[in-house]
């Protein structure tokens, strides 16, 4: 049968006010570029008109200006889920305009399988190739396209001629069996292939396909600065230590990496550190540091969801491409992150805290505990479950004005259970096997920033006879500080009279 080729405006006149439309990609990278611009458009003639126009945005994980950033300028969004990291997005979560559900990647797959979240409407799908039969070959991220393209009552395809070379053979496209006849996941090496190469829509589904040639328009990252590049090297000591005591298989173990500058820091620093040997990866993006390490020879293989190559690293890439074909497979989102696979593998998992507490506790997505920042994205899928789970952040924001270690984290994503290793640009905090007081003494000694040391052996001190000795009235102390006068360090704990 032949699918007709449509406008991007055509394409936003099947959807509906109220549809649940779900996106191919994940982070920036296979994420739709055209329809949602149409859409946004549409949006706003209707409000305009008094009409009302939003739509339930479901995607793999963040997306880019032209999801989240049109859409939630164009007040077009009433449900997102479940990762977001567009400032407009976020403005708009936060003033209450666009109700965010913050969850786990490795779960919303499922939960819309198990019904969770009702029909999908729409699926707008990014393919670099397509047959008339409806196989399609996916772009740089996977995301959870295959659920959606199974679910959904109509699939629009973006048809993406920016990419001249081919990705045919980098996908593992895969839906696990669900409840009560799910079975055993068969990744038994970051390299383990289950899948398949192509995704194969109904053609009947497609209600047509938009012309795109749109880059993912991903920028490079900045070159590290001092404080990240400390914390990459701390992380890089600590590694190499574990591995000299034993403490790690001398093969070393499959590194899951979060993304950003420190991430790429450390990557980087592992790469060029003669003590730890070449490595495999699996994990749910990889960046440009990954690339590099792979031509370098450092990195072996590379299991991922997404490419999220800044756009010279993609034209680099796509040159290269045969280079990469047996070095990485992307897979789903629910599969990339799953629990059962980071258990069975043993992933050194490396992500990213706004803030930690002295006890262990970590905050990567509310800052001062009410402000969305991005969410928790897959951080938690791989720290729950990781063999050994590292966190880190610079030990102080703002100049100093905001300390990212406090007495109480004003909010939890992931509980002193979850974390065993904490770094900042001052030291490493290896709280295994440490009781809360020994934890809490271990990480001002080696992670707070000396400007707030005082203030947080004070807060130790406070409290006594208690397992996790906090005093409640004081506990949030530095954060009403910065609310008052913004600066942490006026927090005075003789004010609740302590
Ligand atoms: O503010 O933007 O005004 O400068 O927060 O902080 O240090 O630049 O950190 O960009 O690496 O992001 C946790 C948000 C870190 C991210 C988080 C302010 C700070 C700055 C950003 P400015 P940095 P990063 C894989 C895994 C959760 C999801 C995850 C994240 C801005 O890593 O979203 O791990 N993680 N996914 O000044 C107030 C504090 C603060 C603070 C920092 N304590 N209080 N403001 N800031 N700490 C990816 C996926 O899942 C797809």
């Amino acid at each position: 049968m032949s699918i007709p080729f449509i406008t991007a405006e055509e394409a936003a006149s099947y959807i509906n006010n109220g549809d649940n439309v779900g996106f191919s990609g994940f982070t920036a990278s296979g994420t739709p570029k055209v329809v949602t611009v149409a859409l946004a458009k549409k949006a706003r003639e209707l409000h305009e008109k008094g009409e009302p126009f939003k739509i339930n945005l479901l995607t793999g994980a963040s997306t880019n200006d032209h999801v989240d950033g049109e859409l939630a300028r164009a007040n077009a969004v009433n449900l997102r889920i479940p990762y977001q990291g567009h400032k407009d997005a976020r403005n708009a979560v936060n003033r209450g305009q666009m109700n965010y559900v913050d969850a786990h990647l490795s779960h919303l797959s499922q939960d819309l399988r198990y019904g969770f979240y009702g029909d999908i409407d729409v699926a707008i799908i990014e393919a670099t190739e397509m047959s008339p039969n409806g196989e399609i070959i996916l772009g740089a991220g996977l995301g959870m396209t295959p659920t959606i393209a199974r679910m959904a009552k109509k699939v629009i395809i973006e048809y993406s001629s920016y990419y001249q070379t081919s990705f045919r053979g980098f996908h593992d496209n895969y839906i696990p069996l669900d409840p009560p006849h799910r079975r055993e996941i068969p990744i038994y090496r970051p390299s383990d292939r289950i899948g398949s190469t192509v995704l194969k829509i109904d053609p009947k589904k497609i209600v047509g396909v938009v012309p795109s040639n749109a880059s993912e328009s991903i920028h490079a990252f900045t070159a590290a600065d001092e404080v990240t590049q400390k914390i990459g090297d701390n992380v890089c000591r600590f590694l190499a230590s574990q591995l000299k005591d034993g403490k790690m298989p001398k093969e070393f173990l499959p590194i899951q990496s979060g993304v950003g500058n420190v991430a790429n820091a450390v990557l980087y620093g592992l790469g060029e550190n003669p003590e730890i040997p070449r490595f495999e990866m699996y994990t749910e993006v990889i960046q440009d540091a990954v690339m590099h390490l792979m031509e370098e020879g450092k990195c072996k293989f590379a299991s991922t969801c997404a490419l999220t190559f800044s756009d010279d690293a993609m034209l680099h890439f796509m040159d290269n491409i045969d280079f990469f074909r047996d070095k990485i497979l992307m897979r789903p989102g629910e599969i990339s992150n799953h629990p059962e696979i980071v258990r069975r593998l043993g992933l050194i998992a490396m992500n990213t805290a706004l803030e930690a507490d002295i006890f262990g506790n970590v905050n990567s997505t509310h800052v001062c505990g009410t402000k969305m920042m991005n969410g928790i994205g897959g951080s938690a899928d791989f720290s729950r479950n990781a063999y050994l789970s590292i966190f880190s952040c610079p030990s102080i924001q703002k100049g100093g004005k905001i300390s990212a270690i406090v007495p109480m984290a004003s909010h939890i994503d992931h509980s002193e259970h979850s974390v065993k290793i904490l770094v900042t640009e001052q030291g490493v905090a290896d709280l295994r096997g440490k009781s809360p007081i020994q934890r809490a003494e271990c990480i001002i000694e080696n992670c707070v920033h000396p400007m707030y040391k005082e203030l947080m052996w004070d807060y130790l001190k406070l409290s006594k006879g208690a397992h996790t000795p906090h005093t409640l009235r004081a506990a949030f102390a530095l954060h009403e500080a910065f609310a008052e006068t913004g600066d942490m360090l006026q927090a005075d704990f003789a004010k609740y009279g302590v």
